[in-house]
């Protein structure tokens, strides 16, 4: 008897198959990544059905037969921290960033997340779920099918749920699989400058209200000098544990406060950024099960020397994930592949963590752990077609979008152009790697 199925993609050079774990892979875990050459994988229903070797494809009887032409496929990829919903956008700010002003400066002046405050209070929920159904498509388009979006841009209620509101939206109208979380405390508005207490107090007001219309996952603060002190984040986050929302945590991005200390002590799925993370708080990480979610594109972007210490946090038996932060202000790109070369050439990563830190561990990171990051049978059928040759390729070749087509729940939902667009229809082939 043949295996029925609606979809049979074969000829797949390299298939990429992070380990299906019940927690976040950690250090050595990481390491560890099973790759099966002459590959296919089975889809009905959008559910994987059957993932084999492509000498054992005869015995699946399947509607339709994709032939992937010896290309890599991986799972489909997870972005498990964004700004995805905002008003505006801050070009201007360049400038004063090449003379030298810093990102906080720019803050404290009321720029920065104020000046994107500003405009997401101005458009309407429409408007903003539009704008980012934009960046979520090209999202989409560099290969991630599931990933966390988070409020912030409102610091009031009405602004903080029209936000969430858009993410909503956004997650009803596109397959992808989209985490919300709530993050009010994210800046202190001008109005509250030396009552930033109250202004917590009011955010912590919100909490109840998200939990029961299901508004969002997680809450998130932003941990960092002039913005929320340690006190503060561990009062707020406190707070979100009772209510029931998962943490998440803005931790010690530009100073060493002690965010990834605080993380690990209130069991948050995820402490974020930690560039200026003690050698205590690494320690801690590790023992811990809490994911570190590192944005080595926001580090790029705001010219810092320093990189968050990847390294030693695998070493020590962290589990790590990558993320764009796309937001903007000091992380402008949608491209989570730009973020894995990053990761290769700054954070010292192998491409066996690099694969595993945008796959099985950013899905725990986001609370996906049992859903998205990994190709198993009976999972989601959400997976990428890249054009690479295989997969130590990806973060090697920076800076441009490798997928070939992007499948979620074992629907094409977007292809490139192919090649022989131009003058020479064969050129493309020949070179493709
Ligand atoms: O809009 O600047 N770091 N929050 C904390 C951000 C960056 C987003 C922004
Ligand atoms: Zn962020």
């Amino acid at each position: 008897m043949k295996l029925k199925a609606d979809l049979l993609v074969h000829n797949i050079g390299q298939l990429i198959l992070p380990k299906a774990s019940q927690k976040p892979l950690k250090g050595q875990e990481m390491k560890q990544l099973k790759v099966m050459k002459e590959a296919a994988i089975a889809v009905s229903e959008g559910m994987l059905v059957w993932i084999g070797h492509q000498s054992e494809i005869k015995s699946i009887d399947a509607a339709e037969y994709y032939d992937a032409e010896g290309k890599t496929v991986s799972p489909g990829l997870v972005d498990p921290h964004t700004h995805l919903v905002f008003g505006g956008s801050r070009e201007d700010e360049l400038a004063l960033k090449q003379a030298g002003v810093s990102y906080l400066d720019i803050l404290s002046k009321g720029g920065g997340i104020l000046s994107t405050v500003h405009a997401t209070r101005k458009a309407s929920e429409e408007e903003l779920a539009e704008k980012a159904a934009f960046h979520l498509e090209r999202m989409i388009s560099y290969g991630v099918t599931a990933l966390e979006a988070k409020s912030g841009y409102g610091l009031e209620r009405e602004t903080e749920l029209k936000q969430l509101a858009a993410v909503k939206k956004l997650s009803e109208t596109y397959p992808v699989r989209l985490i919300s979380t709530f993050l009010g405390p994210h800046a202190i508005p001008p109005s509250f400058k030396e009552h930033s207490d109250e202004f917590l107090e009011e955010m912590t007001g919100l909490l109840e209200e998200i939990k029961r219309e299901n508004l969002a996952q997680f809450a998130d603060i932003f941990c960092e000098t002039g913005v929320f002190t340690i006190e503060q984040s561990k009062r707020f986050l406190t707070a979100a544990r009772e209510i029931g929302l998962g943490l998440k945590i803005h931790a010690d991005e530009i100073d060493p406060l002690g965010g990834l200390e605080l993380a690990v002590s209130l069991g948050a799925e995820s402490a974020d950024h930690l560039v200026a993370a003690s050698d205590e708080g690494i320690a801690a990480l590790a023992e811990s099960g809490t994911v570190a979610v590192l944005l080595p594109g926001t580090t790029f972007y705001l010219g810092k020397e320093q990189y968050a210490k990847a390294r030693e946090m695998i070493d020590a038996g962290a589990a790590v994930a990558l993320a764009t932060d796309f937001n903007p202000g000091s992380c402008v790109t949608e491209n989570l592949q730009m973020i894995m070369s990053l990761a290769a050439l700054k954070l010292k990563m192998s491409a066996e963590e690099i694969w595993n830190a945008v796959t099985v561990n950013a899905a725990h990171a986001i609370g996906l752990g049992s859903r998205a990051g990994v190709l198993e049978i009976s999972r989601q059928a959400d997976f990428v077609i890249w054009d690479i040759p295989n997969y130590q390729y990806l973060p090697y070749h920076f800076g441009v979008n490798h997928a070939n087509s992007v499948f979620i729940k074992g629907i094409k939902r977007w292809e490139r152009v192919p090649y022989g667009t131009f003058s020479l229809p064969e050129a493309g082939k020949a070179g493709r790697f």
